[in-house]
C-alpha cells in the first residue's frame, strides 16, 4: 500500500470513529403507543392473576415486558387520570379536572405542555383514538361547526375521538373537530340541563330501552340505551355501541399504517369495560360473567388485531408500548347489565381493597406495563410508577428539554433497568387525596360515606387517620395509625409538603 493511502485510510477510520460516536448520540426512537383502558381493575386480567377470564393477547404485554406490580393512574375517576397521564400535573392542582359532562369546555390549556406537544418537538406525528373526556371548546361550543379547542390544539395532529363517556351524549364520534358523518339537515343539539320538546328519556320511556337504568342514566335514549345528558338531531352521526371497538380498532390500525414511516405515538383510549358495556354479538355471552366480562374478553381480541398489525407493517420491534387503565374496577355503576350478578369468582380488584372512586388502592393501582420487543426484557417490578411520569420519562428517552415537576424522569425503572421508581406518590379520588410513600399508604381523616350508596364500592373514606403498609397488607385491613404514629407523623408531614394544608373537608 503506498503511503498517501495508508494516510487516506487512517484518515477516513478517525472519520468514521468519530461518526460512530455521532450516531451512538442521536437517540433512539421508537414509536410510542399507549393503550388505556376505561375502568380496567389490577385484578382483571389473567397476566395479573385472574383465573375467570383469560386474555392472553394482553398478557403478552405483560408476559414479555416489564409488568408493574406499583403501577398507578394518578385519580380513581377517568378526567383527572387523563389530565394527569397528558400533562406531567397531578390533576388535583386544577380543580376543573373532575368526571366532565360531554359539555364541559376543554380542562388542558394550550399553552400548557402535553406529552404529544414533547413528543412533537422530538420530530414524531402524534394521534389519539379513541376515549377523551377532557372537555371541548372555551364554553361556546358549537357541535355543528369547528368543535375546538380540542386534542387538535393540545398537541394532537390527529384526532378521532368520542367526546366524553360511553355513557354521555353526544354519542357520536369527532374526527380532527368536525362530528364524523353528520348531516347539515339534520344539526345535532346537545344539553345537560333540560330535554328538548317531544324527545322520549329513559326516565319517561323504560319501554324504549333496551337495556335498564339503575342510577342516574335516565336522559335520552340512542340504540336503546338511556345516557347521561340530553340529545337531539345527528341521527346520521350517532355511532353503534356493539361496532366502536371495531371501530377505533380499524381507526389505530390505519393510524400505523400511514405513519409507519416516521415516528409516531399513538394514544390509543379504549372505551372498555366502562358502561355501557356493549359486547359486539362476536362476543356476548363469551365470559359466562355478562357484559363487563365479554367486553374484557373482546378487548383482548382488540389488542391481538392491533399487535398483528404492528407485525404486519413491520414496525412491532421498533414500537414501545405502554398498557394500563384510567383508574380501577367497578361492577355496577349506572346499568343492570349482570356485572354484579354473574362475577361469580373472578375478583376485578385481585387482592386489592376498593374500586373505582375510592381511596383504597384499587381505586388507583392498576395494571401497567411497558412492552418493547427486542429492547425490553421480561420482568416483574416491583418499582413505584405513575402515569403521569411518561412526559418526563420519554422526554428523557429522547433527549427532550421539557420541565420535570410532578412528572418524573423514571426512565430506568420504566425500561426495567432500575428497581428503584419514585419514592412516594400523592393519590387522588374525587377531591380527596392520599399519600404513597415507598410500601406505606397514608389517608388523612375526610368526612364522607364509607360505601358508595350508587356503586357499592368502599370509598376508603373514614374520620380517623389510615396507615397500610402495602407489602404485608396489600388488601388494607390493618390500620396502623394508632400503634406506629411516628411513621404516621413523617407522612402527614410529607403529604402536607406536596399537597398543602387545605386538602381536609373536615371543619375544625
Ligand atoms: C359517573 C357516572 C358513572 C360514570 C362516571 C364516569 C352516574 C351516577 N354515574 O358520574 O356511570 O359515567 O361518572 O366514569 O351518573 S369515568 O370512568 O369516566 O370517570
Ligand atoms: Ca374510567
Amino acid at each position: 500500500m503506498k503511503v498517501k493511502n495508508i494516510i487516506s485510510l487512517m484518515v477516513l477510520s478517525v472519520l468514521c470513529f468519530f461518526h460512530t460516536d455521532a450516531i451512538a448520540k442521536e437517540p433512539v426512537k421508537p414509536n410510542i403507543i399507549v393503550v388505556y383502558m376505561d375502568d380496567l381493575g389490577y385484578g382483571d386480567l389473567s397476566a395479573y392473576g385472574a383465573t375467570e377470564l383469560s386474555t392472553p393477547n394482553i398478557d403478552v404485554l405483560a408476559n414479555e415486558g416489564i409488568k408493574f406490580t406499583n403501577g398507578y393512574a394518578t385519580s380513581s375517576t377517568c378526567t383527572p387520570s387523563r389530565y394527569g397521564l397528558l400533562t406531567g400535573v397531578y390533576p388535583w392542582r386544577n380543580s376543573k379536572a373532575k368526571i366532565l359532562p360531554g359539555s364541559a369546555p376543554l380542562i388542558i390549556s394550550t399553552e400548557q405542555e402535553t406529552l404529544p406537544k414533547m413528543l412533537k418537538r422530538a420530530g414524531y406525528h402524534t394521534g389519539i383514538v379513541g376515549k377523551w373526556h377532557l372537555g371541548l371548546g372555551d364554553g361556546n361550543l358549537n357541535w355543528n361547526g369547528h368543535i375546538k379547542p380540542g386534542p387538535n390544539e393540545v398537541g394532537f395532529d390527529e384526532a378521532y375521538i368520542l367526546a366524553a363517556t360511553q355513557d354521555r351524549v353526544p354519542t357520536v364520534y369527532i374526527d380532527n373537530g368536525y362530528v364524523d358523518g353528520l348531516d347539515p339537515k339534520d344539526p345535532i343539539q346537545v344539553s345537560y340541563k333540560k330535554n328538548f320538546e317531544g324527545e322520549p328519556t329513559g326516565k319517561d320511556n323504560p319501554e324504549l330501552t333496551t337495556l335498564k337504568w339503575h342510577h342516574g342514566h335516565n336522559n335520552s335514549i340512542v340504540n336503546g340505551i338511556p345516557r347521561i345528558g340530553f340529545m337531539k338531531g345527528g341521527e346520521a352521526a350517532k355511532w353503534s355501541d356493539v361496532d366502536m371497538a371495531d371501530h377505533f380498532l380499524n381507526k389505530a390500525q390505519n393510524y400505523v399504517r400511514k405513519n409507519k414511516n416516521n415516528p409516531f405515538f399513538l394514544y390509543y383510549a379504549l372505551q372498555q369495560p366502562h358502561v355501557p358495556r356493549t359486547p359486539h354479538p362476536r362476543f356476548a355471552g363469551k365470559s359466562g360473567m355478562g357484559p363487563r366480562g365479554d367486553v374484557i374478553l373482546e378487548a383482548d381480541w382488540v389488542i391481538g388485531e392491533f399487535m398483528k398489525t404492528l407485525k404486519e407493517e413491520g414496525v412491532l420491534e421498533n414500537t414501545l408500548i405502554v398498557f394500563s387503565s384510567d383508574n380501577g374496577p367497578v361492577l355496577q355503576d349506572g346499568y343492570y347489565d349482570d356485572a354484579m350478578e354473574k362475577v361469580g369468582k373472578h375478583t376485578p380488584a385481585g387482592v386489592l381493597r376498593g374500586g373505582k372512586y375510592s381511596l383504597f388502592d384499587a381505586g388507583t393501582r392498576v395494571p401497567f406495563m411497558v412492552y418493547w420487543k427486542g429492547t425490553v426484557k421480561a420482568k416483574v417490578s416491583d418499582a413505584l410508577v405513575s402515569q403521569v411520569d411518561l412526559l418526563a420519562s420519554l422526554a428523557e428517552l429522547l433527549n427532550v428539554d421539557t420541565e420535570e415537576g410532578d412528572s418524573q424522569d423514571i426512565l430506568s425503572a420504566l425500561l426495567g433497568k432500575s428497581k428503584k421508581g419514585r419514592k412516594d406518590i400523592v393519590l387522588e379520588a374525587g377531591s380527596k387525596t392520599s399519600y404513597r410513600a415507598g410500601d406505606w399508604v397514608m389517608i388523612p381523616p375526610y368526612k364522607g360515606a364509607k360505601m358508595s350508596w350508587h356503586s357499592f364500592v368502599e370509598s376508603g373514606i373514614d374520620m380517623e387517620f389510615q396507615l397500610y403498609n402495602l407489602k404485608e397488607d396489600p388488601s388494607q385491613q390493618n390500620n396502623l395509625a394508632k400503634s406506629n404514629p411516628k411513621q404516621l407523623k413523617k407522612m402527614l408531614a410529607k403529604f402536607e409538603g406536596i399537597r398543602g394544608k387545605g386538602y381536609s373537608n373536615i371543619k375544625k
